[in-house]
């Protein structure tokens, strides 16, 4: 099945012609980061050399044109998650700032004591060390719904753990270690019957999966840009327009009042509100692109491409004996695979891998609460997108093949 020209998408990533020590880089790193396209690359040239200037300050052309297609960006945004308005996108630098802006702003204003959060123990720690320091401001407890043996979400924990003194349920939509897609519908349903607020960590999902916060009903979705082929330095909060209405700013200053007085101020409209301070304006124009860039291919091939390259990897990896593959079966994982080679450290084999020009993410992967569910002291992990091939898959098995 031919969803799209691979080759083709290739050429479009200057970095993919890179010799590691004289061999083609093969980046399988992809959950950390993702590879940058021409055009998006071009799109923040043209900014700095054609219209640099800073937003909403300026009657004057240059700031006109860089305020609308910093603008344009959120509304791409929008569209791109289904969100009701672009008034409800607000951009942040990535996604643990969102959640942290979440934490402080609704958590600091709603929660006390004898409140609950219920996280899971498969979350990144931006969705975990937030909430540490909330509850320790507000007296609110912190829960953790367990997994099952294959890295599934438990169901049944999580319905025991629910109860009516639960405040927050802050969820991972794809853990970045085990690559285990949550049933984060059902999941929301669940929250909304106890008139739990519903946060859904995206950082795994919106750049590998079709996303409809309509659909999830989340009141807040967390994502970076950076791992959708947009730029470091740009991540969104998606949040229900009468929540972010409700809640105070985050951080004050320019930009995100419509009046100050010596005694007090009154806030911007949104997203404005959340967005102190001069924005990142380049990468957020940045960003535009490259969720154009997705949109052409569609989130839906997106997806299929990787499960065809995990399914085919997966079933490559099961077979060798030496090499133990953590999590579930392809059709209920994005595009990660962590593995541990028998006898191996992680970081010996991400180092072996990296000679043969192969870029893998090796160690705890941000998530340590998971890691010592799982037993271990660390995974190697390769995470794929849509540069990545079949030939460069039978490349890291072939070098894996020799660890034996
Ligand atoms: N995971 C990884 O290699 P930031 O750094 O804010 O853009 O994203 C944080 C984050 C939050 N949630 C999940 C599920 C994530 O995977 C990440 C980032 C990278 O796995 C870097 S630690």
């Amino acid at each position: 099945m031919h969803l799209f020209d691979v080759y083709k998408i290739r050429e479009d990533f200057p970095i993919l012609k890179r010799k590691i020590y004289g061999k083609s880089l093969i980046y399988f790193d992809n959950t950390a980061t993702t590879q940058k396209p021409i055009q998006v690359i071009n799109i923040i040239k043209e900014f700095y050399e054609t219209y640099n200037a800073n937003i909403h300050r300026g009657v004057h052309k240059l700031s006109q044109e860089a305020s609308e297609l910093y603008e344009k960006a959120h509304e791409k945004t929008a569209d791109f998650i289904n969100a009701d308005s672009w008034r409800e996108i607000v951009f942040v630098r990535n996604t643990t700032e969102a959640i942290n802006l979440i934490a402080y702003s609704w958590g600091l204003q709603n929660l006390k004591e004898g409140d609950e959060i219920l996280t899971t123990i498969m979350e990144h720690h931006s969705n975990i060390v937030p909430w540490q320091l909330v509850t320790q401001k507000t007296g609110a407890k912190l829960k953790f719904v367990d997994i099952n043996e294959d890295g599934t979400l438990n169901l049944d924990n999580f319905h025991e753990k629910i109860n009516k003194n639960t405040k927050i349920v802050a969820i991972t939509h794809v853990s970045n270690v085990l690559g285990t897609i949550n049933p984060v519908e059902e999941i929301g349903k669940i929250a909304k019957d106890y008139d739990a607020l519903f946060i859904v960590d995206s950082a795994q999902g919106v750049p590998h999966l079709p996303v409809d916060v309509k659909k999830i009903n989340c009141d807040f979705l967390a994502f970076s840009a950076h791992k959708m082929l947009g730029p470091t330095g740009i991540g969104v909060l998606y949040g229900k327009k009468e929540i972010l209405e409700s809640m105070p700013p985050f951080l004050g200053g320019g930009d995100m009042i419509s009046e100050v007085y010596l005694d007090h101020s009154e806030w911007n409209e949104l997203p404005w509100k959340f967005e102190a301070g001069t924005a990142n304006i380049a990468d957020g124009i940045g960003f535009g692109a490259a969720i154009d860039y997705l949109s052409k291919i569609t989130m839906k091939n997106v997806r299929e491409h990787e499960k065809e390259l995990t399914e085919y990897a997966l079933k490559k990896l099961k077979g060798m004996e030496h090499i133990e593959v953590y999590g579930p079966p392809a059709e209920k994982r994005g595009g990660v695979v962590s593995f541990n080679v028998d006898g191996l450290d992680p970081h010996d084999v991400a180092t072996i891998l990296d000679r043969e020009g192969i870029a893998v993410r090796s160690g705890h992967h941000c998530a340590q609460p998971l890691i010592r569910k799982i037993g271990v002291h660390g995974t190697a992990r390769a995470s794929f997108y849509i540069y990545n091939t079949k030939e460069e898959v039978d490349k890291f098995i072939a070098v894996l093949e020799t660890l034996k």
